[in-house]
């Protein structure tokens, strides 16, 4: 039956960056995540015999080939194991700044996965869910779970999967800074792959990662948010670094971007446990305690307008939504 789900938005604090299959979407290395409560899309996907392809509504409107395409990926994978022919009309609202670093692909092709399962009535696991979603959007395969989420990277379509780690129920939570002329130039696909084949300092960041991985997990354990954060912040700068050995060189750094790291350091100065990470677009993210957040929020509104800066709780995995 049709029904909406719902899924949130993930951020990586061990960032995933590069395939070793573009096809299945497995990746070179481990990531992990904390899902966020205030950024969400809300999906629901209906089969219809007369279609003659699928389509996807975006925010009241119809989108083109491009936004199709992942779309259209994990559909397919539904309907093989449905046994269906019929294409799909998806209809999605999001509640996330698109195409801003706010990693909507990655609510998206969630709550895609849950409202394709709930609409073909095939009862999958969280697992399978996770498996599906990561066929639409690398990142997506972490936003099935709430809280710290890791995607293993597995060695084919059966073990790359994503699992809980932590329920992030502790001091901790991120504020979104909302740089302006926030449109990417180079998509997380393209940018990765670029990386990949081109950059000298590819090898480099894959060399590190078990390390920061290893660290990071038992960060979260002891629930010490100077670890997470500095861990975070040391891995998202060194998988930004591979961008600019990258052939053509790019960054996905603004003047803003500058501004807002600078101001996260200049507070860490002045004592607070906060820490930044950015993923493929200029808007920075800063992780800190739930308990500082309106102080902190207050601090970086010298540098920024108020409602450039969103501030973000822990939030949960996919839902059912009743109506
Ligand atoms: O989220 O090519 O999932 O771990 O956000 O669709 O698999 O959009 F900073 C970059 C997300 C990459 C890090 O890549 O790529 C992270 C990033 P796809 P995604």
């Amino acid at each position: 039956m049709s029904k909406w789900v719902r899924a949130h938005t993930n951020i990586a604090l061990i960032k995933y960056w590069g395939k070793e299959n573009e096809a299945l979407i497995i990746p070179k290395n481990n990531s992990l995540s904390l899902t966020l409560d205030a950024f969400y899309t809300d999906t629901k996907v209906t089969f219809k015999a007369d279609l003659a392809a699928d389509e996807l509504i975006l925010d009241g409107e119809k989108q083109d080939q491009t936004a199709l395409k992942k779309v259209s990926a994990v559909l397919d994978l539904i309907r093989e194991k449905a046994g269906m022919t019929e294409f799909a009309t998806v209809e999605s609202v999001n509640y996330v700044p698109t195409a801003a670093g706010l990693a909507s692909s990655a609510s998206g092709l969630a709550a895609l996965a849950g409202a394709a399962n709930e609409a073909a009535g095939l009862n999958l696991s969280s697992e399978a869910l996770s498996r599906l979603a990561r066929r639409g959007s690398g990142s997506a395969s972490r936003s099935i779970y709430g809280g710290f989420v890791e995607w293993e990277k597995g060695t084919d379509d059966q073990t790359s999967v994503a699992r809980p780690v932590d329920d992030a129920n502790w001091d901790i939570g991120m504020l979104f800074i909302i740089v302006k002329d926030a449109k990417k130039d180079v998509s997380s696909r393209d940018g990765m792959r670029r990386t990949v084949e081109t950059s000298p300092f590819y090898d480099g960041w894959l060399a590190t990662l078990d390390r920061d991985l290893a660290e990071m997990k038992a960060a979260i354990s002891e629930q010490d948010i100077d670890k997470v954060g500095t861990i975070a912040e040391r891995n998202a700068l060194k998988m930004h670094a591979t961008t600019l050995g990258a052939n053509p060189p790019f960054t996905y750094w603004s003047a803003d971007s500058m501004v807002a790291m600078d101001a996260v350091r200049t507070l860490r100065k002045e004592g607070h446990s906060v820490y930044f990470t950015m993923d493929a677009g200029p808007n920075v993210k800063v992780i800190c305690k739930q308990s500082e957040m309106k102080t902190i929020k207050q601090a970086l509104c010298a540098y920024f307008g108020e409602e450039q800066i969103i501030s973000a709780a822990p939030g949960p995995g996919i839902q059912v939504m009743e109506n």
